[in-house]
């Protein structure tokens, strides 16, 4: 089975978190993390922090992983491996580029119906401050068929 690896990376400095509008691409039309495909040769933590600056204009300093979930596609046999990370310092204005809006979120107001419909499922564990592993089965217009999401001590 073809998979890509992914990274997703996220500011959240309680109460506040950082999304950006996806303005083009996969997954355009919905708030999320910023990241994007980990290119050959490079490290999956530093793939996180070139998409960072690369969509957002912001450099993050310090990153945990925090999260790898698999996202399946009924019609497509390519699983996503996404590695999910917490930033936990950066420099820098968030601003505008050709693929990403940022915005600051209150976390009591994270746009959930405007984001990828797993992120409901681990967003809590993720402002909890916990780790986790998961697989997220997607079908028709990108509904959640399956959910396997485990807390887990270390990744
Ligand atoms: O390079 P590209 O922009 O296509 O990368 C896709 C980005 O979207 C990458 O940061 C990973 C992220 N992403 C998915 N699927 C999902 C999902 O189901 N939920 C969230 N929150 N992000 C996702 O590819």
């Amino acid at each position: 089975m073809p998979k890509k690896i992914l990274t997703l990376c996220l500011i959240h400095q309680h109460p506040r978190i950082l999304l950006g509008m996806k303005k083009r691409g996969f997954g355009a039309g919905r708030w999320n993390g910023f990241g994007g495909k980990v290119q050959p040769g490079e490290t999956i933590e530093a793939a996180a922090k070139r998409e960072f600056l690369e969509e957002a204009s912001v450099k993050v300093g310090d990153i945990e992983k925090v999260g790898i979930l698999n996202f399946e596609f009924q019609s497509n046999p390519e699983i996503l491996e996404c590695h999910i990370f917490h930033a936990l310092n950066f420099e820098g204005e968030p601003a505008e580029s050709d693929e990403m809006k940022p915005q600051w979120f209150e976390v009591s107001a994270i746009p959930f119906k405007d984001m990828w419909p797993d992120d409901i499922h681990w967003m809590p564990l993720f402002l909890a401050g916990k780790k986790f592993t998961g697989k997220f089965l997607f079908g028709k217009g990108d509904t959640v068929l399956e959910v396997k999401l485990t807390e887990v001590k270390m990744l």
